[in-house]
């Protein structure tokens, strides 16, 4: 399943502040955090799939196009705001294209680091959502 998100954002003069909580904003208990950033000119990340993973991701600043596969249909979610997140739950395809020099992409991960959770050959993942 994939699902875009809109955060609420509390803001007042002093600027904007967007709180995500649990259950509430973020479907899935958050065992890890991780963030991507000073991606060079160029240079695309990602190119697999997670078997169990469920993940939110947003940029938090700058922007990256999201290409999102579940192996029947492809779309390109543009990512370029802290107050957009696509929930990413089940097994799909990602890729991350088109970086800012200042795309700082966080996400949220229902795991901790798992390298045998990943689908990191197309066909491999092509198997294992047919099967
Ligand atoms: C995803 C997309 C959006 C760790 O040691 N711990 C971690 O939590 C992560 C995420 C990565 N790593 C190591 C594994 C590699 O040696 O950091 C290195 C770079 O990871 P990777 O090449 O998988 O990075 P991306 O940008 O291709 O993919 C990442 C996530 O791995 C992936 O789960 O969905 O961002």
């Amino acid at each position: 399943m994939i699902k875009q998100l809109k955060f609420t954002p509390r803001g007042d003069d002093r600027g904007s502040l967007i709180a995500l909580e649990v259950n509430k904003d973020v479907p899935f208990d958050i065992r890890r955090i991780y963030y991507i950033y000073g991606t060079k000119p160029d240079v695309s990340r990602g190119f697999h799939a997670h078997k169990d993973l469920k993940q939110v991701l947003f940029a938090a600043s700058g922007g990256c196009d999201l290409l999102l596969d579940d192996g029947k249909t492809q779309q390109t979610i543009r990512l370029e705001s802290p107050e957009h997140g696509v929930l990413i739950d089940g097994v799909v395809w990602r890729e991350m294209h088109n970086f800012t020099p200042d795309c700082v992409l966080m996400v949220l991960a229902s795991a901790e680091y798992d390298e045998s959770d990943y689908l990191r050959d197309y066909d491999e993942f092509i198997n294992w959502v047919t099967k």
